[in-house]
């Protein structure tokens, strides 16, 4: 079963958009193995977003990411990874597709709303990075029979 981290950003966060948010991957029939509120550490941050050091917008990014509050949501499913980046949508919202988050919710880049791991690689080690062993829950929801074949 693939794992997909997921970030709730500070915008988002801000503009009491959680519910909504984390409401589209449950409906989705993704499973929560993990969640909590918390501020990312500028290490934190720097380790996350290491793939974009060098590039114009890297700094105004991790000022971002660590600007505020954050949730931070560990999904399991079929093809969690993927799956959650459709039901995110393109990295620019005014290009991001109709029915994604990001195309229903937000405009600019700098401010997209919410972080999906982009790789079953990086699925697993950021699920790792953000949470310890203990913060992860195994289980089965009684419903899992009807979404996952
Ligand atoms: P995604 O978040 O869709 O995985 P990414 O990993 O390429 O996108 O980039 C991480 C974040 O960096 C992205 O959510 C917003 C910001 N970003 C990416 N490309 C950018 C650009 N060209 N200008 C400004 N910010 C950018
Ligand atoms: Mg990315």
């Amino acid at each position: 079963m693939e794992r997909t981290l997921i970030i709730i950003k500070p915008d988002a966060v801000q503009r009491g958009l959680c519910g909504d948010i984390l409401g589209r991957f449950e409906r989705r029939g993704l499973r929560i193995i993990g969640m909590k509120f918390m501020q990312i550490s500028k290490d934190l941050a720097e380790r996350h977003y290491a793939v974009h050091e060098g590039k114009p917008f890297h700094a105004g990014l991790i000022e971002y990411i660590i600007s505020s509050p954050v949730a931070v949501i560990a999904l399991e499913g079929t093809d969690a990874v993927a799956a959650a980046r459709v039901t995110i949508g393109a990295t620019n919202p005014s290009a991001a597709a109709a029915g994604t988050i990001r195309g229903d919710l937000a405009l600019e880049v700098g401010f997209n709303l919410v972080h999906g791991s982009d790789s079953v690689e990086n699925g697993r080690e950021e699920v790792n990075r953000f949470f310890a062993a203990e913060e992860l829950q195994h289980w089965t929801r009684a419903i899992d029979r009807w979404i996952f074949e």
